[in-house]
């Protein structure tokens, strides 16, 4: 028999190649000796440091799967995943600003933009030099997003994009945007659109006062007739499975980082319980405590295990977009209750920034909702399962 490992159960490590392992080995390196020492104070101070951006981008983090020739680092979604984990170790609002990046804006351009845009725009996203931003929700369109008012109207030599966008991960500083919206000159089907910061009429304030995710920015993007050439139109995608080809992407890789998330917060709730003692014992010795820790356990494990099959799934071109929405909704809800009950284990302290499960309990409500939300993909695999669209 084997000898049970409680931080590595399934012996997931066991099951990456060498090359998975040193990509994980990086990531975390980083993310334990140059996030975790300014999270708190980003939080606290609702700040988002650029520089991460460039951080990122000199250790290959940033468009991962994107292939060397466009300044990506050529890997697998296995890999992907793994450096999500570790950065979301860390701070969800990190891994946000990472994942946007990566999937939200290097992967349309490669996947639907001409050579003339890859070769523009993705070798400084991948350093880190330009930040992107991804423009989908809008002020009355969330979960359904068929519902968008932006719309492209057909100008000599290009588009006139007028609309709002709302909920904007990175958009205050962002260089480049993303943005998805009704064309007339293509039937009113849903095109995809670059713009650049400074263009006129486009801006994008922050969205301030946000009690979760607080150590990444949000904002809007306002489009007063933002004027544009043929040149930013992404052509090789036309209505909703243009953005859903990239929430794929990104809705799997925070499937594996909210486990990061709930590791961090059981691995600290085992900790604080295994040190501090009321009743004359530990807590950690109390049946209530251990049960706790037992689910934790269980979940994480199990949570993982299905984020491994799905890269692997991912990379051989086997993933169906239910699947992911199965990994999105699971991994998400169990860590949102993970780092619940974590912050309560930790009794009072848990309220405190200085021991981080209260920071991942409040940033996990948003990721629940991001992405779709648990509800929603709840309803994508009804849809599956039934026939039945009860949206
Ligand atoms: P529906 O009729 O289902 O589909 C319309 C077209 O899209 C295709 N499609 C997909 N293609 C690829 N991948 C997927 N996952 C796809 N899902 C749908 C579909 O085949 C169809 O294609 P075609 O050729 O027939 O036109 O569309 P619907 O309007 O009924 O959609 C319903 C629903 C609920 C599935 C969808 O609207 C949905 O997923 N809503 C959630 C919205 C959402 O996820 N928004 C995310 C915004 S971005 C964000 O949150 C970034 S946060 C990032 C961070 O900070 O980390
Ligand atoms: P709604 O769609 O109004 O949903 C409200 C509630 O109703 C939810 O509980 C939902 O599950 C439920 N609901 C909706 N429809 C149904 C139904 N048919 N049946 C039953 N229940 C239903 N978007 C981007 O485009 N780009 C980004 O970078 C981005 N970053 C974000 C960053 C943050 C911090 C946040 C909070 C959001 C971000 N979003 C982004 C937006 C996010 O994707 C949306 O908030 C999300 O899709 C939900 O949309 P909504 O907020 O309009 O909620």
């Amino acid at each position: 028999m084997g000898r049970f490992d409680w931080q590595d159960p399934f012996a997931l490590d066991a099951q990456l190649t060498d090359e998975e392992r040193m990509v994980q080995g990086a990531a975390r390196d980083y993310a334990q000796g140059e996030l975790l020492p300014r999270v708190t104070s980003a939080f606290l101070e609702e700040r988002f440091d650029r520089e991460i951006m460039a951080e990122m981008g000199a250790l290959g983090l940033l468009g991962p799967t994107i292939p060397e020739s466009y300044g990506g680092a050529g890997l697998g979604y296995v890999a992907y995943g793994l450096v999500a984990r570790e950065v979301e170790r860390v701070d969800s609002g990190y891994r946000s600003a990472m994942s946007v990046q990566s999937s939200l804006v290097m992967h349309p351009i490669f996947a639907y933009g001409t050579e003339a845009q890859k070769r523009k725009y993705l070798p400084r996203l991948a350093t880190g030099e330009w930040i992107g931003c991804f423009g989908l929700t809008e002020p009355d369109a969330g979960s359904d997003p068929g519902g968008m008012r932006t719309r492209a109207e057909k100008i000599d030599g290009g588009y006139r994009l007028t609309g709002t966008k709302m909920w904007i991960t990175n958009s205050p500083i962002a260089d480049v945007f993303v943005v998805w919206a009704k064309s007339d000159a293509h039937g009113g089907g849903i095109k995809g659109f670059v713009l650049e910061k400074g263009m006129k009429g486009l801006s994008a304030p922050k969205i301030e006062g946000k009690l979760s995710l607080r150590a990444s920015i949000t904002g809007e993007i306002v489009m007063d007739g933002v004027e544009v050439g043929e040149d930013a139109l992404l052509p090789e995608v036309q209505g909703l499975k243009g953005p859903f080809g990239c929430l794929n992407r990104a809705r799997y890789g925070i499937a594996w980082g909210t486990m990061g998330a709930a590791e961090a917060c059981m691995h600290a709730a085992r900790q604080y319980t295994l040190d501090r003692a009321q009743f004359g014992k530990p807590l950690a010795a109390n049946q209530l405590v251990q049960l706790k820790l037992a689910n934790m356990e269980t979940e994480i494990a199990l949570g993982l295990q299905a984020a491994l099959r799905a890269g692997r799934l991912f990379d051989e071109g086997a993933l169906a977009p239910e699947t992911i929405s199965i990994i999105k909704r699971n991994n998400c809800g169990k860590a949102l209750d993970i780092a619940r009950v974590a912050r309560d284990m930790h009794g009072g302290n848990g309220i405190s920034a200085e021991f981080h499960v209260m920071r991942h309990a409040i940033n996990l409500e948003t990721v629940n909702t991001y992405e779709g939300t648990h509800d929603v993909h709840g309803l994508i695999l009804g849809r599956a399962i039934t026939g039945i669209a009860a949206f």
